[in-house]
């Protein structure tokens, strides 16, 4: 008999046996009540991480075939319990789980080290055609973040929600172009155990409700190949994302040049359109790094082609631009037109590179070339192939590969309206085969995995960056991704428009996608398709400077939005904008390191930050842009004011330095030149004065922003712009410190600098914000005198600026008050 879907408490399958191997994995044997057996596994990681994988018959894993590191079991000792079930222990340094298996319903409870429990998994269910059901139950008062790139508001309870890439053009709800099912659960203040995560790993579609159906449960949901569930413990938000991230992968540090603003249009379609762009770019000093070229710089939409008459020589072109400080990026479609003169596609048919439809005819997308063939990416050769059509871009000056369409995303027919086809959604893919990523020989429906296919070229066009390009930091962008993407590729959200409401949205998308372990991304500023505004443009670029990924980027249809396109008002906000993003740099790069070190994004909700304050938990209209900095945009037409939720502590305005106090709410004024901006107290962030590009050099490579009212720690980092270098210990960390000492003194410290990299004695200006002028300044315990020179200190409108040769072996800065 069906059990009604989703019911936990239905005992869908019981414990008939176990055994445990000696890698500490405790293999189950269950039947269900129809008497049809299933099989499951249950293991810890050295860091508390749980895992339970469950099918008909065990589902292989994949993580290793995806590039990921492999699962490492710790050995666990398995032993039975009393009456029945099992329990399943690990204790070490970086975590600690308990497991305990109960027999009937079988039902598998993971504590923490009080006995408290963190979650419990009951009602498994394996369907014949190889899906699997599991319920998660909720926590009251639980919020459910995280969930990869989904429409909507930051929390997801009370959703259903189908994870399956595809192109979803515009606005529409549910799934997206990219799926990590990962659930990050917060319970809003209560300090202690209240984060926690899990990942629904899987290669194909896959559906979460997140306790729609029943309020107290989360239900999780495959097609094909068994479940595969990963429980991360808190008790913080930041240690989820540790032990998430050290299962999916984590962002290299990206080049900095990669940290700039991008300007993209659909597009820049020739070498005298690019040289124009560039040069307004620099004759209006717009900072910006990076120009994209969309599809139009291809020969008829074929991957890997310049249009001769076009881009008659794109080396050329682009070693002028690099002489600019402009790198290029490339559109990469995975669909290789279908023409037999076409080299790339008789080379990969030939070689049987291309996916088949299941009766082994090569299968035809209706894409931009026309009829397309896709490459299979689950298969190493093919990667390798792949990789390596990209030579003579590198070869040309291309600096990094953006890849669309990569769902992989077409349509029946190309119906024309004016001069642009009309695209209908939903292909059909249903008789499409690729290999499988475990075993390349055997073939697999594509739906089966489906979700994995942006990841693999991806994967693909990194690693050939990787090896054609030694010791030098790759820049990937893609459109389509499944958990891990991170590892290989900074994401866009796609195809947004120009309106108010995808503004706004575009925080709370953002900051899912980055508590989901994609710390690099961002959205089309200004909105892809429809013709932005003035005012709209202004309050994008505003906040669009601060996305981690920050491009510009709009539809071949659309009114022109480069920075200069609205006015000479609007261009001098978003010179702002972006010279903002580009003092910010040191913070940023900072923040890239720590993402890479210990998966913490650099976009962070506000709960994040301020877990035991509950009125932060769902607010969606702000965001912190790492520890220091509160971001409050304006996202509504015509304010020019704004409420902001001010998270406990005190805060200094960022423009005028300004303190509050919280938790309170505040109204701002924000005039269409102002993004109100916070500096929590105690922050230390590295900055310095701005340039146009990552090559150029500041005026003031170091300027320490310092806001006092709190103790504080950070680091400043320093390393190369370019290269891999850090990881063999070229990088440089100064630890900085700022204590409040008795009588209102202020001690600042600069400890030595750590890292093999050498770096030379360099001009430094601390600014102590927000303060009255002091009596005195000891810099390594000299007095300092007041002046404009270095060593020396000036004040001037509440803020002391101290400027000395910062010679790497350490300083302290104490600030002495007026009696
Ligand atoms: O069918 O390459 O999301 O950024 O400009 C549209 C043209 C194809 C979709 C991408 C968009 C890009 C556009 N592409």
């Amino acid at each position: 008999m069906e059990t009604p879907a989703g019911d936990p408490q239905a005992s869908a399958c019981r414990l008939v046996g176990w055994k445990a191997d000696d890698g500490g994995r405790v293999q189950l044997e269950l039947s269900d009540d129809a008497g049809s057996g299933a099989r499951a596994e249950v293991s810890i990681a050295n860091d508390g991480t749980v895992r339970l994988r469950a099918g008909r018959s065990l589902p292989l894993p994949f993580e290793t075939h995806l590039g990921r590191e492999p699962w490492k079991t710790t050995p666990a000792v398995a032993r039975a319990r009393d009456g029945s079930g099992i329990e399943l222990a690990w204790e070490g340094p970086l975590g600690c789980a308990t497991v305990e298996i109960e027999a009937a319903p079988f039902a598998v409870r993971i504590l923490d080290r009080g006995g408290r429990e963190q979650a419990s998994l009951t009602g498994l269910r394996c369907t014949p055609d190889g899906g699997a059901r599991l319920a998660w139950a909720a926590r009251p008062g639980e919020r459910l973040f995280g969930f990869g790139e989904r429409n909507g508001g930051l929390d997801k309870r009370g959703e259903k929600l189908l994870f399956r890439n595809r192109d979803v053009h515009l606005r529409v709800g549910g799934s997206r172009y990219l799926s990590i099912p990962f659930v990050l659960g917060v319970v809003p203040g209560d300090a202690a155990g209240a984060a926690r995560g899990l990942l629904l790993d899987a290669l194909g579609p896959v559906e979460i409700d997140a306790a729609a159906t029943r309020p107290d449960t989360i239900l999780l949901e495959t097609r094909s190949d068994g479940i595969d569930v990963a429980f991360f413990p808190g008790p913080t938000p930041a240690d989820v994302a540790r032990r998430f991230t050290a299962r999916v992968g984590r962002t290299p540090l990206p080049p900095l040049w990669a940290l700039g603003h991008h300007q993209s249009r659909w597009s820049y379609g020739t070498a005298s359109q690019v040289r124009k762009i560039a040069g307004e770019l620099r004759r209006r000093r717009i900072p910006t790094d990076a120009i994209h070229l969309d599809i139009d710089y291809m020969d008829g939409f074929r991957v890997f082609t310049w249009n001769e008459k076009r881009f008659p020589d794109p080396k050329g072109l682009l070693a002028e631009l690099e002489a600019q400080g402009l790198r290029t990026v490339t559109i990469i479609d995975p669909g290789v037109k279908r023409d037999e003169s076409f080299p790339v596609y008789r080379e990969g048919h030939q070689r049987g590179f291309f996916c088949q439809k299941d009766d082994g005819e090569e299968f035809a997308l209706r894409v931009w070339p026309g009829d397309a063939a896709l490459p299979d990416f689950n298969r190493e050769d093919v990667r390798t192939w792949w990789g390596e059509l990209h030579r003579p871009l590198i070869e040309a000056g291309v600096a990094g590969v953006w890849n669309d369409m990569n769902e992989p995303a077409g349509w029946r027919n190309d119906l024309r309206v004016g001069k642009l086809p009309l695209i209908l959604r939903g292909q059909d893919t249903g008789e499409l085969v690729q290999s499988d990523p475990r075993e390349p020989d055997r073939d697999v429906p594509h739906e089966t995995v489906r979700n994995v296919y942006g990841l693999q070229e991806c994967r693909a066009t990194r690693e050939f960056l990787e090896s054609a390009r030694p010791g030098v930091r790759p820049f990937v962008l893609t459109r389509s991704g499944a958990p891990g993407i991170q590892r290989h590729a900074a994401v866009w959200t796609g195809d947004n428009a120009s309106r108010w409401s995808h503004l706004r949205e575009s925080i709370p998308m953002l900051l899912n996608l980055s508590v989901s372990g994609v710390p690099f991304c961002g959205a089309d500023i200004g909105g892809f398709s429809g013709s932005c505004t003035p005012e709209l443009y202004a309050r994008w670029i505003q906040l669009g400077a601060l996305y981690p990924f920050s491009r510009t980027h709009s539809m071949v249809t659309s009114r022109r939005q480069e920075p200069w396109s609205f006015g000479p008002r609007v261009e001098a906000i978003a010179r702002r904008a972006l010279e903002l993003r580009m003092r910010l740099m040191p913070y940023l790069y900072g923040l890239f390191r720590e993402a890479e070190d210990t998966g913490a994004p650099v976009w962070r909700p506000l709960y994040w930050e301020f877990p035991d304050a509950p009125d932060c938990a769902g607010v969606e209209d702000q965001l912190m842009l790492g520890p220091s900095l509160l971001v409050a945009p304006v996202v509504h037409r015509g304010a020019r004011q704004r409420e902001v939720v001010l998270p406990p502590g005190r805060w200094l305005a960022w423009d005028d330095d300004a303190e509050y106090v919280g938790p309170r709410k505040l109204r701002v004024d924000a005039p269409l030149e102002r993004l109100p901006l916070f500096l929590r107290a105690g922050a230390l962030v590295p900055s310095r004065s701005p340039v146009l590009h990552a090559g150029e050099q500041p005026a003031e490579p170091c300027i320490l922003e310092v806001a006092p009212g709190a103790d504080g720690a950070a680091d400043w980092i320093d390393g190369d712009g370019e290269t891999t270098a850090y990881r063999e210990g070229a990088l440089a960390r100064a630890p900085l410190r700022l204590r409040h000492r008795a009588g209102g003194r202020l001690r600042l410290e600069l400890a030595r600098r750590e890292g093999d990299l050498a770096l030379p004695r360099r001009p430094m200006r601390v600014v102590v914000r927000g303060c009255e002028a002091p009596d005195a300044v000891f810099l390594d315990g000299r007095n300092l005198a007041k002046g404009g020179r270095s060593p020396g200190f000036t004040f001037d409108q509440g803020r002391v600026h101290v400027i000395f040769e910062d010679t790497g072996q350490g300083h302290v800065l104490e600030l002495e008050p007026a009696p």
